[in-house]
């Protein structure tokens, strides 16, 4: 059977759900902007690319050498093309304005260029998270500047979202709202192959993943979960569970997706005042859109993460997602 490279595949979505052409295009951009990722991230040492910078994010975190690449890659690519309005990214305070020498487009692209860069110096899987809005009225239009009220849409409004994962291979996974499809990256043909098509997550699981070191700062349904999760069988849940935390959201997404599993980032009351350490617009509401897309499940705690009204671009939520049986079970403990 001949392969289904990435670029097909969404000609055929173009055919059969009418996915927009220029939807199809920034997809196709992205993916290559991934794909140029893929290759700085895979110097490791050899690039020059490892370590830290001298600056902050916005988020106050340090940044790494790679996630300033990464951000600068996914602006360079993405600018030209005529089918955004702006960008938005966690590694940039305010929206990236499309230059005036090139067109503007309806769509809206968000994105965590790197994430689990922490990770970045130790070899472990790291990955880059976008997310697809439609630009609300005719703001690709405007000459002014675009303010960050364009983005703020709850994630029911994405178009498409999706993840490339840089580990033992480049897997790019994408939703057009339409199931989850897994491409992985042949660096031969140098393009993406579909290899795993119309995901879906288990409804059950017997594995979780959370940073335990946080146990003590979790509010009391968080403590009341875990500490079932832990008893086993000999517990209320009457089964054995296994933990992973790879401290990668994007690794234990795709670990999820693949065979099942829940992933937690509660709130916490090490920082009393952050709703969590994980941020809505271009992590917790596209990693959701493609794990409901599977069948799967994803809350704040109290609501679908999917229906959470921004009110910032980068806003922290509480996030917990993955297999429906669990995301039920622990949500279930916040409403009492
Ligand atoms: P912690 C990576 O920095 C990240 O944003 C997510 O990818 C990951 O799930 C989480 O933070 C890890 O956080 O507190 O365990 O280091």
């Amino acid at each position: 059977m001949s392969r289904v490279t990435l670029s097909r595949y969404l000609i055929e979505q173009t055919r059969s759900n009418n996915t927009p052409a220029d939807l199809r295009f920034l997809i196709e951009v992205v993916a290559r902007a991934c794909k140029a990722i893929s290759h700085q991230v895979s110097k490791g040492a050899l690039g020059g690319v490892l370590g830290s910078m001298e600056t902050e994010n916005v988020q106050g975190e340090v940044q790494k050498k790679l996630d300033v690449l990464s951000n600068e890659i996914l602006l360079e690519a993405n600018e030209w093309g005529g089918t955004l309005a702006g960008m938005a990214s966690e590694e940039m305070d305010k929206p990236y304005q499309i230059p005036g020498r090139y067109p503007k487009g309806a769509y809206l692209l968000l994105f965590d260029p790197l994430d689990g860069s922490s990770n970045i110096d130790v070899n472990v899987s790291v990955g880059t998270i976008f997310s697809v809005l439609r630009c609300p009225g005719n703001c690709f239009s405007q000459n002014d500047s675009l303010g960050d009220e364009a983005f703020l849409q709850p994630g029911t409004k994405q178009v498409a979202a999706g993840y490339a994962i840089y580990g033992p291979q480049t897997m790019l996974m994408l939703t057009l709202g339409d199931g989850v499809m897994g491409f992985t990256l042949d660096r031969e043909l140098g393009s993406f192959v579909l290899t795993h098509d119309n995901i879906r997550v288990p409804h059950s699981t017997a594995e979780f993943a959370i940073n335990m070191s946080n146990q003590r700062h979790w509010d009391e349904p968080v403590k009341r979960y875990v500490s079932e999760l832990l008893a086993g069988e000999e517990g209320p849940l009457g089964k054995n569970y296994n933990m992973r935390w790879i401290a990668s959201m994007v690794a234990d997404v795709h670990r999820i997706l693949t065979r099942g599993g829940l992933f937690m980032y509660p709130w916490d009351a090490r920082e009393p005042e952050k709703p969590g350490k994980l941020r809505l617009m271009y992590e917790a509401n596209p990693m959701s859109f493609i794990i409901e897309q599977a069948g799967g499940a994803a809350t704040d705690g109290k609501q679908r993460i999917l229906e959470v009204e921004p009110t910032s671009l980068h806003q922290r939520v509480p996030v917990f997602l993955g297999s429906p049986e669990e995301v039920e079970r622990v949500t279930g403990y916040h409403k009492g």
